[in-house]
């Protein structure tokens, strides 16, 4: 630099660049970070969970969550073949700017894969900056706007005692908000009920989905005694859920909200498919019942019809799933302008790096309300350790720089994925059901 002469004016673009570089070094300032490896990790302990992982030169992490129940193989490949590739060379602290060049860029937009595997690097981003700025994730986003998250987490029970036995079990481990789901009397299967345990688990490990009979009627005619029975057990004051799974027409829908609006539902969760959102117009006509919809949704246009005309009360999107922290705050900026909360999608297969995201989102976002929250099969823990914590009902992502996650890779490859699928349903004549 020592040639240097003569005014800026003068100066050649080759020459003022080499200036900068030379006073960046003198102040000691780092040059920008480069991401130098993205790698996607498949591991099943106890269920399967797609990680992905963000090296820098600089030598920080990023992990995100890249799980999609049923077609899990299906976002690493996307990842490992189209996306990983295209992050090696880019700037780690530019999240937004690859966002986008991952949404608008690829053409082909929106899609469960896609933003999935979007909503993966965008975690992993996050984690990165954290990590580089020494601050947990929640801080980058404007700190905390309240002290805990509200969780609720899953009762069920094949018959009406068995379902006021779990409701008091999540109870004893301090939940004041329990999602409530039993058995039908006529049926053999419900989604996520289990005959012979407490435990809520729709994927069944297996090369293909077990095949289930449905019958909305019998469903219709049982679930309000059900949640009737479980009002009456735990008093006012506890918050119930219940999720009817897309299963209802609208007019069923309609018809079942009115008949629990007695029993002051927290919320009642997609009680149709919502492909088409103009139905849900004939469910508020009718019912008072909160609306909670949109865990299979990915991104706000999805969510465009549903808040804009006031057709939910709550928004489900799951962090991963609707393309990360970026993407889940604007569903959450536009949410907050009808007045409609977030209450994310946090089930088992959400892994313990989403639901730290989730959390962060939560302590910083006003219109956040409340987080789904299953727990994890014990061998997750041992793969995921994690810097969030539950205690009394509540969540608190903890105040390690980043998501606060770490994963254990040599535990992880103990556990090889394991094929496993949702279930499908049928109807009593053998087609399959139209939701
Ligand atoms: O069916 O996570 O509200 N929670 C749910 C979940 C979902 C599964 C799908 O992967 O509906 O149980
Ligand atoms: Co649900």
């Amino acid at each position: 630099m020592a040639n240097v002469q003569g005014s800026a004016r003068s100066w050649s673009n080759t020459q003022r660049v080499a200036l900068v570089e030379e006073l960046v070094g003198k102040a000691g300032i780092g040059v920008q970070d480069r991401i130098v490896a993205a790698e996607v990790l498949v591991t099943s302990p106890g269920r399967n969970y797609v990680t992905l992982k963000i090296t820098t030169a600089e030598g920080l992490t990023g992990w995100g969550d890249a799980t999609l129940n049923g077609r899990e193989l299906a976002v690493a490949a996307y990842l490992r073949d189209h996306v990983c590739p295209l992050l090696i060379g880019r700037d780690p602290a530019r999240i937004e700017d690859t966002w986008q060049y991952l949404y608008r860029g690829v053409y082909w937009r929106r899609g469960p894969v896609t933003m999935t595997s979007v909503g993966a690097v965008d975690l992993a981003l996050w984690d990165i900056k954290g990590k580089s700025a020494g601050q947990p994730v929640y801080q980058l986003l404007g700190g905390a706007v309240r002290d805990r998250i509200l969780s609720y987490t899953h009762a069920t029970g094949w018959d009406v005692p068995a379902l006021l036995d779990s409701i008091d079990a999540a109870r004893e481990r301090g939940f004041q908000a329990i999602r409530a789901q039993s058995g039908v009397p006529g049926l053999d299967t419900v989604y996520g009920v289990s005959r012979a345990s407490a435990a809520y688990e729709p994927a069944g490990r297996g090369t293909a989905p077990t095949e289930e009979v449905w019958d909305t009627d019998a469903y219709l005619r049982h679930a309000p005694v059900a949640l009737a029975a479980a009002r009456e057990h735990v008093g006012p004051e506890v918050a119930l859920l219940h999720d009817a799974h897309h299963r209802l027409n609208p007019n069923q829908a309609a018809r079942l909200g009115k008949a629990l609006e007695p029993l002051d539902l927290f919320w009642l969760e997609d009680v149709t498919p919502a492909e088409n959102q103009e139905v849900l117009r004939h469910v508020r006509r009718h019912t008072t019942v909160p609306l909670a919809i949109g865990e299979v949704f990915t991104t706000i246009w999805e969510f465009q019809q549903l808040i804009t005309e006031q057709l939910i009360d709550f928004v489900r999107a799951a962090v991963t799933h609707a393309g990360g922290i970026s993407h889940l705050r604007r569903i959450a900026a536009l949410a907050e302008v009808w007045q409609i909360r977030l209450g994310p999608h946090g089930p088992s297969d959400v892994s313990p790096v989403a639901l730290a995201a989730s959390v962060h989102v939560g302590l910083a976002t006003p219109n956040f309300a409340i987080q789904e929250y299953m727990g994890y099969p014990d061998a997750a823990h041992e793969v995921f350790h994690h810097a969030w914590s539950y205690a009394d009902g509540h969540l608190h992502p903890g105040d390690e720089p980043g998501l606060g996650v770490h994963v254990d890779e040599a535990v992880a490859v103990r556990f090889p994925y394991e094929p496993a699928y949702l279930p499908v349903a049928r109807r009593r004549d053998g087609s399959m059901t139209d939701w």
